[in-house]
C-alpha cells in the first residue's frame, strides 16, 4: 500500500530529475532569503546559477548544528514569523536549543511524509494509533499526529509517560498501532506483562524511532507485544519523523527522496562515499521546505545506504539502521544530550564547592536509560555538613533538569576519587549494550 504511489514508485531517473528541479529552486530561494547561506556561498564563490542539478550539490557549503545555535532562534528562517505557524526545538551542543519553524505548506508536506510511513506499515482509517511520543517542542508527537490525522486514523494523543495508564488506555480505547521510542515500547511491553494484560491488547504494529535500536530489540518488542515493529528515522533539523521509514519488508528505511536529498560522506575527508555498504556520515538537503530550509546538513549520524530495488515496489533508496554518530551526542530516553551541556552546568557551580572532575555514566535498567553524574567535591565542601552537600546535589539536579529536559542522578563524591586519565579524560561511560 502506498500513500503517494506516483512519487514513492517513481522511476529512478525521474526522481533524479525531480530532485534537480527542486534543488535549483531551493538554492535560489535560500540564497535570496537566508543571510547565513548567502554569506557562505559568496565566500565559497558559488552563485545559485552554478547549481544546475543534483550533480552540482557537492559545490555547496555544508551546514552544521552550530549554525542553528549561532543564528538562534530565528536567524535561519527563510520566511518572516508571520508565515511561520509552528515552532519545534531540540537540544543543541550548549544550553541553547536548536529551533526550527514550519509554514502551513511545510506542515502539509510533513504530514504527507508521516502519512506515508503509516500507510507503508498497513495503517488504514480503521486503525487507532496511540501516539506515545512526546508532544510539545519535540517533533515526535505532533509529527506522527499530523500524518495519522491526514489519513483519517483515530488518534490517541496521549504523549509519553504514565506507563500503567498508557496500557489501560491502549486496552480501553482499542489501540491497534503504537508510536513511541523503541526503549519505551519495551518498557510498556514489560509493564503489560507484569500487569498480566498482554492478551487484552489489540495492537498489531508499532512505529518506533528517535533513538538507536537493534534487530534483537525489535525481536523482543515483537515477541512481547505480538506486533510487527517498524523503524523510522528523522531529525528536528530536517522535518522530525518522516525523513525515512520502513515498509512491510523491514529491510531498511526508505528516504522520502522527493523532499530530501541524502549524501553519504567520509566525515574525515568530507569526500562523497560512492561504494555500497560503506559507512559514512548522512548529509541531508531539503528541497521544498519554506520556513526552515537547510542545505547539506551534516547530521553526524553514521549510516549505510542500500540501492537495490525493494520488494515493496518503492524506488526510494533505503537507509540501514544508523550506526552511531561521529560526534559525542548521547540519546537518553529519546532526548538528545551533549556532554558539554552537563559540563557547563557543573563548571557554573565550581564556586559552590565542586571541582571540574566529573564522570557521566549512562546505563539502561529495565529498558529505561539512566543518567548518573559523579562530581568530585572540593575539600572545603567535603568537610562541610551533610545538609549542605545534599542541598548542592539537589540544586545541580534541578539545574540539569532544566537544561537537559530530563532527570539525572547527581552524586557528589570524595576529593580525588575519580580516576585521572593520562591521556584524554574519559568523561562519558556509556554502558548501554542495546540488547
Ligand atoms: O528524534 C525525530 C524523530 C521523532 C524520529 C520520532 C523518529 C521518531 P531529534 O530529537 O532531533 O529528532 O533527534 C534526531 O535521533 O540525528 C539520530 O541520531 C537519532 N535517531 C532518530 N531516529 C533514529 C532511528 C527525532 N530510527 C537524532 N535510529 C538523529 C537511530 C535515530 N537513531
Amino acid at each position: 500500500m502506498y500513500f503517494h504511489k506516483d512519487f514513492e514508485c517513481m522511476p529512478r531517473a525521474d526522481i533524479k530529475k525531480l530532485q534537480s528541479e527542486k534543488l535549483i529552486k531551493e538554492v535560489k530561494y535560500v540564497y535570496d532569503n537566508v543571510e547565513c547561506y548567502r554569506k557562505r556561498m559568496d565566500e565559497a564563490g558559488i552563485k545559485p546559477e552554478d547549481i544546475k542539478g543534483i550533480e552540482d550539490l557537492h559545490k555547496l557549503p555544508f551546514s552544521y548544528k552550530s549554525d542553528l545555535r549561532d543564528y538562534y532562534p530565528y536567524g535561519l528562517f527563510a520566511r518572516p514569523l508571520s508565515d511561520i505557524v509552528e515552532i519545534h526545538a531540540s537540544s543543541g551542543t550548549t544550553g541553547k536549543r536548536i529551533v526550527v519553524g514550519y509554514t502551513k505548506n511545510d506542515l502539509d508536506m510533513w504530514a504527507d511524509c508521516t502519512a506515508r510511513m503509516l500507510v507503508s506499515i498497513g495503517a488504514t482509517k480503521d486503525d487507532v494509533v496511540q501516539v506515545a511520543y512526546g508532544y510539545g517542542l519535540f517533533t515526535g508527537g505532533f509529527g506522527l499526529h499530523y500524518g495519522a490525522e491526514k489519513l483519517g486514523l483515530t488518534v490517541i494523543p496521549i504523549s509519553s509517560g504514565n506507563t500503567e495508564r498508557q496500557i489501560e488506555t491502549m486496552i480501553d480505547f482499542g489501540a491497534t498501532i503504537l508510536a513511541c521510542t523503541p526503549s519505551y515500547a519495551l518498557y510498556l511491553a514489560e509493564t503489560a506483562e507484569k500487569m498480566g494484560v498482554v492478551d487484552k491488547l489489540k495492537l498489531k504494529a508499532g512505529i518506533f524511532g528517535a533513538e538507536p535500536w537493534t534487530e534483537e530489540m525489535r525481536k523482543q518488542i515483537e515477541e512481547k507485544l505480538h506486533i510487527k515493529a517498524y523503524d523510522i528515522y528523522g531529525l528536528t533539523e530536517i522535518v522530525g519523523p518522516g525523513v525515512a521509514f520502513e515498509c512491510e519488508n523491514q529491510c531498511g528505511m526508505h528516504i522520502n527522496e522527493d523532499h530530501f536529498i541524502l549524501e553519504i560522506i567520509d566525515p574525515e575527508t568530507l569526500e562523497p562515499i560512492e561504494e555500497a555498504n560503506k559507512v559514512g556520515e548522512l548529509v541531508f538537503t531539503t528541497i521544498d521546505k519554506e520556513g526552515f530550509p537547510i542545505l547539506r546538513y551534516r547530521t553526524r549520524d553514521l549510516g549505510v545506504v542500500q540501492t537495490e530495488k525493494c520488494k515493496c515496489g518503492r524506488t526510494f533508496i533505503r537507509l540501514s539502521k544508523p550506526k552511531g554518530r561521529s560526534d559525542d551526542m548521547l540519546i537518553i530516553r529519546g532526548v538528545n544530550v551533549f556532554p558539554s551541556q552537563i559540563e557547563e552546568v557543573l563548571l557554573q557551580n565550581c564556586s559552590n564547592g565542586i571541582t571540574a572532575n566529573y564522570q557521566i555514566v549512562v546505563d539502561r535498567q529495565n529498558n529505561t536509560d539512566t543518567l548518573d553524574i559523579f562530581v568530585e567535591m572540593a575539600p572545603d565542601l567535603f568537610a562541610d555538613d551533610m545538609a549542605s552537600i545534599e542541598k548542592l546535589q539537589k540544586q545541580l539536579v534541578d539545574r540539569l533538569r532544566s537544561v537537559l529536559g530530563i532527570g539525572a542522578k547527581v552524586t557528589l563524591v570524595n576529593p580525588n576519587s575519580i580516576a585521572r586519565s593520562e591521556g584524554k579524560a574519559k568523561r562519558v561511560i556509556d554502558k548501554r549494550k542495546l540488547v
